[in-house]
């Protein structure tokens, strides 16, 4: 299976199609992380270009979107094979103001096929939110989301608000997403900063205390 015809249905906002060529894939051994990487990712940064160049607007936005959790929802399985020891407890959430959940999602799906227990609170969450959700879990760990530089200080005000419950740090917060950086992540006093869902998985381990 070309990997480029799922990339090409993806952009097409086929999500029919999308998913049953990612089927295919997979039934002739595709490795799972290559459909992601290599199709699916790819794919979606193509749908951005469109859009920056206004040929795309937000109604293609959404059903490539849909077509990218289609195919998820096939991979999520493999991307999480094999038996894996608890690892802690994570709040994970797309700050307030931001709509975006797929980059969010796939971290949840990497957390959570590296033993964490995940509460994902999906997108446009409050501050509040976040700290109650710490509170009613017990939650060592709380994932930060952002893909508009216009969320940026909302998740600056989240990191403000859990400080501000948890003084001495015990949580540890990271955040990512396409406008993130290291240095906005020191900024704000984020525990760290993960480029993508894998290492998001590492950081999360390390302060952990696992790895
Ligand atoms: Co919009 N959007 N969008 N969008 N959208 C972007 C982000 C944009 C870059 C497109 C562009 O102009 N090229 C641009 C943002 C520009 C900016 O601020 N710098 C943009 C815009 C402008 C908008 C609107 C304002 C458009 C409008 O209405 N005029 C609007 C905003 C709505 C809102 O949020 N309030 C909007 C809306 C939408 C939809 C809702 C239609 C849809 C999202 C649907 C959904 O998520 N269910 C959408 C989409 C699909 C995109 C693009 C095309 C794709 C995003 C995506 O899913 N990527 C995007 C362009 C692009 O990314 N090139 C774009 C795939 C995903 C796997 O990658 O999310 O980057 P990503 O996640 C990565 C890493 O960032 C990282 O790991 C992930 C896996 O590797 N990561 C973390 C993410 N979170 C992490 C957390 C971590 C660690 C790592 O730790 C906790």
């Amino acid at each position: 299976m070309e990997l480029e015809s799922i990339k090409q249905r993806l952009i097409e906002g086929d999500a029919k199609g999308t998913a049953a060529l990612t089927q295919q894939a997979l039934d002739e051994g595709t490795p799972a992380q290559s459909i992601l990487n290599d199709a699916l990712i790819a794919g979606m940064g193509l749908v951005g270009e469109l859009f920056e160049k206004n040929e795309y607007f937000v109604p293609e936005l959404l059903l490539a979107a849909r077509a990218m959790y289609a195919a998820l929802d096939l991979l999520r399985p493999q991307l999480q094979a094999g038996d894996v020891e608890s690892a802690g407890k994570a709040v994970i959430g797309t700050v307030q103001g931001d709509l975006h959940d797929i980059g969010k999602k796939l971290v949840v799906i990497m957390l959570e096929g590296n033993g964490f227990d995940v509460v994902d609170l999906g997108n446009d969450v409050p501050p509040e939110r976040f700290v109650e959700a710490v509170e009613e879990n017990g939650s060592q760990l709380v994932g930060l989301s952002a893909l508009l530089t216009t969320a940026l200080p909302a998740m600056e005000r989240t990191v403000r608000a859990i400080r501000e419950h948890d003084p001495s740090g015990t949580v540890k917060v990271i955040v990512g997403g396409a406008p993130v950086t290291q240095a906005f992540a020191d900024s704000i006093g984020a525990d760290g900063f993960g480029r993508d869902a894998t290492a998001a998985v590492t950081l999360a381990r390390r302060l952990l205390g696992d790895a």
